[in-house]
């Protein structure tokens, strides 16, 4: 199982935690054909090696950032008026989108039934101003936007991950699998990752042992070392949203190496006419991902997030593409 991880031993330039993981690079069938239209078509894609974060960052390790920065994250600043056209006054506050379970559903299509916009929401608080991180240091930030992971990854020397380089990682090197751990979402009954059991949004059952958020290490790993990959939080990649893949390359000398998704100026969402925000690729699913109602706990899965965006299940790892230093 560890035959592709290569760690203390080979560690790159400028890298200085342990708490990262060399993906040796490869060709790989990116995508599905059997589940959402935005993963088809399967194509071939080949990534350079890189290290990865075994684990989504989290809190501690974002408190360490803010408190070494100063940063302020999007959730934690007024959005201004000349960003947002159109957008009602009273809606331009400091805040984030906090999942809420509501008490009925009428149509799973419409998602604000159970996202609510809440003011100061952030990552110190995450449910909402009276609640609170003291005792969530090892679970995964949330609330945090594409430029609030960029960030934290610029202070650290790191990046964020490609989807390509992040669906090659979750597979954990088995090619073509419809899990990052194998054929079988539950094998023997075992919960593999964080996701939701009964029917979302309503009836939360809780059989893998959480609510919300867990412990990034609460699951096992994938077989490259791993953790959450798939579940707990969403993670942001540095891709912007295209609605399906390039096809396969027809011959073998073709296929794509490193490739960098799809075009900003085509990442809009088309519903939105007024505000014009680009979306970049999440990848992973969450613990809101149920078999009801959004089947994306898999590496082929992916999701259209504004950049501007943070919630309580989007959050991020990062990778570090220097070669290694030879023993
Ligand atoms: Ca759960
Ligand atoms: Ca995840």
């Amino acid at each position: 199982m560890s035959r592709a991880i290569v760690e203390r031993s080979e560690r790159p330039l400028g890298v200085e935690s342990d708490n990262m993981v060399w993906i040796p690079g490869g060709t790989f069938r990116m995508g599905s054909n059997d589940h959402y239209p935005e993963e088809a078509p399967v194509h071939r894609a080949s990534v350079d090696g890189f290290w990865i974060d075994r684990t989504p960052v989290t809190n501690r390790q974002f408190k360490a950032f803010v408190k070494a920065t100063g940063h302020v994250t999007t959730a934690q600043i007024v959005p201004d008026v000349q960003d947002y056209p159109g957008a009602r006054p009273d809606m331009l506050y400091a805040g984030s989108l906090v999942f809420t379970p509501p008490p009925r559903v009428i149509d799973l299509r419409d998602w604000s039934q159970w996202w609510s916009f809440m003011k100061g929401a952030d990552w110190r608080h995450p449910c909402g101003p009276k609640s609170n991180i003291n005792v969530l240091d090892s679970h995964p930030v949330v609330h945090v936007s594409f430029g609030d992971a960029l960030a934290y990854a610029k202070w650290a020397g790191k990046d964020i991950p490609s989807e390509a380089e992040w669906e090659f990682a979750s597979r954990g090197g088995l090619d073509g699998e419809e899990f990052a751990w194998g054929k079988t979402f539950a094998p023997g009954g075992a919960h593999m990752a964080n996701t939701w059991q009964g029917k979302f949004p309503l009836q939360n059952l809780c059989e893998d042992g959480f609510e919300r958020t867990s412990p990034v290490t609460a699951f096992p790993p994938n077989s490259y070392g791993l953790y959450d990959m798939i579940g707990n939080v969403w993670e942001w990649t540095s891709d912007w949203w295209s609605t399906t893949h390039e096809a396969d390359a027809p011959k073998a000398c073709c296929v794509p190496v490193n490739p960098r998704g799809g075009r900003e100026d085509a990442s809009y969402d088309s519903c939105m006419t007024n505000i014009k925000i680009p979306r970049k690729v999440l990848k992973g699913g969450s613990h809101l991902c149920a078999p009801n109602y959004c089947r994306r706990y898999r590496p082929a899965a992916r999701h259209a997030e504004p950049i501007d965006t943070s919630t309580s299940h989007v959050g991020f790892r990062c990778v570090v593409r220097t070669p290694t230093i030879q023993p």
